[in-house]
């Protein structure tokens, strides 16, 4: 397992692309096309060469897989992959939807996001509107079923030049280690093409945890149920899971940055009181990753589990990982538990875009302050 840092993958099949690995097709027939000599000194795209066709072959292809490339892909100045992994029902989905809402419209955010290609814009748009128009949790999807690569644009307006501005994309795998069961070909890849692996764990899946929690607010706040103490078994189970789909051996620890995101903090609130990840996210306004912030609530929640013990849950977790490559963040997607089934009232999002400023400082896009 290598990290791919410099290359530029195919967002659908993961293979590797240079320059000469795409294919030309034509929007109206679907005819590839060679580009002649003078389209390529022209850099033009072919003619459709289907008689009485007509078209422009602008529409580029994987050569491997076939699959539509977004027009400026190639052109992005850094590419960030990562995988969202954890069993049905941990809030994958609905972090995602107020993860990528808030990058799009949080105050003083120094970037524009923008889906890459229609099936990102409609998922997108259509679980976004159940959650902030409709309020209701974003529809489940189905378990097992390799999902599609959601394809964002990020623009940077820090780095903007009067004549530049520098953009990067950003692939996400939403479910890949969905129920951490059937490992196929498709969803390995992903993992193995993530420069990230977002691990979403729900506190209230916690046997320590879920006793302590009213059974409205924990049968508002979950679609599925898992046996007890699955917490320890579905780390390993994901961590088995993550090396297939790698090609590791066992006992070998992943050498992968890990966000381990606990969602709907906001259903034990009370028993973080006035700690760090309860105030609000510091990242945004200081321009930059704030690492004394993170390291703080990392240290909260791994002595919360401890004080809930779930230290089976944590040796788990530095038994799979590289230590130095794991950090814990907590998020509330919703702020607050749902007050109904399927009712969430004025949604206020907290704290979701701080994986996601961490795994940007990764990638140097973001400063660390
Ligand atoms: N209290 C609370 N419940 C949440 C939150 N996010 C999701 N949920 C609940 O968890 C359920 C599963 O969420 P979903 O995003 O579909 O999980 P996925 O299967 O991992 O994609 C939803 O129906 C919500 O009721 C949150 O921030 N707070
Ligand atoms: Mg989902
Ligand atoms: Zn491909
Ligand atoms: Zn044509």
């Amino acid at each position: 397992m290598g990290f791919r840092e410099s290359h530029v993958l195919c967002p659908s099949c993961l293979h590797e692309l240079r320059s000469g690995d795409m294919v030309m097709a034509c929007p109206i027939c679907g005819t590839h096309a060679e580009p002649t000599a003078m389209d390529l000194l022209r850099h033009r795209p072919p003619r459709c060469g289907k008689k009485g066709c007509g078209g422009i072959a602008s529409v580029r292809l994987c050569r491997f897989c076939k699959s539509p490339l977004p027009a400026d892909f190639l052109g992005c100045g850094r590419h960030l992959r990562f995988s969202l992994l954890g069993v049905t029902g941990a809030g994958k989905t609905n972090f995602l939807t107020t993860m990528l809402h808030e990058l799009r419209s949080a105050a003083g955010s120094p970037w524009v996001a923008s889906p890459m290609d229609s099936q990102t814009a409609d998922l997108f748009r259509e679980n976004d509107r159940a959650v902030y128009e409709r309020g209701e949790p974003a529809a489940a999807s189905p378990a097992g079923v390799a999902p599609p690569p959601q394809i964002w644009r990020i623009r940077d307006r820090t780095m903007m030049t009067s004549s530049f501005i520098p953009s990067y994309s950003m692939t996400i795998f939403d479910g890949a280690g969905e129920d951490c069961e059937r490992i196929n070909p498709a969803i390995s890849r992903y993992i193995d093409g993530s420069k990230a692996l977002v691990i979403l764990i729900d506190p209230l899946s916690l046997p320590g945890v879920a006793r302590t929690i009213s059974s409205d607010v924990l049968s508002w706040s979950t679609t599925a149920s898992h046996g007890a103490d699955v917490s320890a078994d579905m780390v390993d189970g994901l961590a088995n899971y993550v090396r297939q789909g790698c090609g590791l051996v066992p006992g070998k620890l992943i050498n992968r940055d890990v966000a381990v995101v606990f969602t709907k903090i906001d259903a034990v609130r009370e028993s973080f009181g006035t700690a760090t990840v309860m105030q609000s996210s510091p990242h945004l306004a200081a321009g930059g990753f704030v690492k004394a912030d993170a390291d703080a609530v990392d240290a909260e929640i791994r002595d919360w589990l401890e004080s809930r013990g779930e230290s089976a849950f944590l040796n788990a977790i530095e038994t799979n990982f590289r230590a130095d490559k794991i950090r814990f963040f907590g998020v509330s997607s919703f702020g607050h538990p749902p007050t109904g089934s399927s009712r969430l009232g004025r949604v206020v999002p907290h704290r979701v875009l701080d994986p996601l400023v961490w795994m940007l400082s990764k990638e140097h896009i973001v400063r660390t302050v």
